[in-house]
């Protein structure tokens, strides 16, 4: 009998020592869930900051009104295609010992660009349309401030061959 006590003593000693063993591993595993809470707090990270510094200064250049230079050499308007800013003026230049004559298109009514017309030539809103209405000679500049946004074509009146387009964004 005193055996038998003896080993229902020690089974229930084990018994006790696993339960008290384990509970306490029990307890350990839970920790790890209470710091799961903590990760939603990373999307505070600030990469917009990063992002919205270069759009200000994308907005603020474009803007700015140039003074655009388009040279007319003998082979034709040189760069022929120029893109500025509402409000910027260009001059064109002529290089070459002929003459020439910017003005919008269509040649040879001059009427593309809005208010222009060739009728308006050696008039009081001569200055107001995009038309030099005389010729240059070589080093002689016209200049124009293009106000309204879309994509000009001009030509040369003198040879309508020659083209160019400014675009006004
Ligand atoms: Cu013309």
């Amino acid at each position: 009998m005193k055996r038998t006590i003896k080993l229902w003593c020690m089974v229930s000693l084990l018994m006790l020592a696993i339960l008290v063993g384990c509970s306490p591993k029990e307890a350990a595993v839970s920790p790890p869930d209470e710091i799961m809470p903590p990760a939603p707090a990373e999307p505070i990270v600030v990469p917009d900051e990063s992002q919205t510094p270069p759009e200000l200064t994308e907005t603020t250049a474009p803007t700015q009104p140039e003074n655009i230079v388009v040279e007319i050499t003998a082979s034709g308007f040189t760069p022929r295609s120029v893109t500025v800013p509402a409000g910027s003026s260009v001059t064109f230049v002529n290089t070459d010992r002929a003459p020439h004559w910017p003005a919008s298109g269509p040649h040879p009514i001059h009427t593309g660009y809005p208010g222009s017309t060739i009728r308006k030539c050696n008039t009081g809103e001569e200055s107001a349309i995009f038309d030099a209405c005389e010729s240059l000679l070589k080093d002689d500049r016209y200049t124009f401030t293009f106000t309204e946004k879309g994509s000009w074509k001009y030509h040369d009146h003198l040879d309508p061959s020659l083209t160019g387009t400014v675009v006004v964004e």
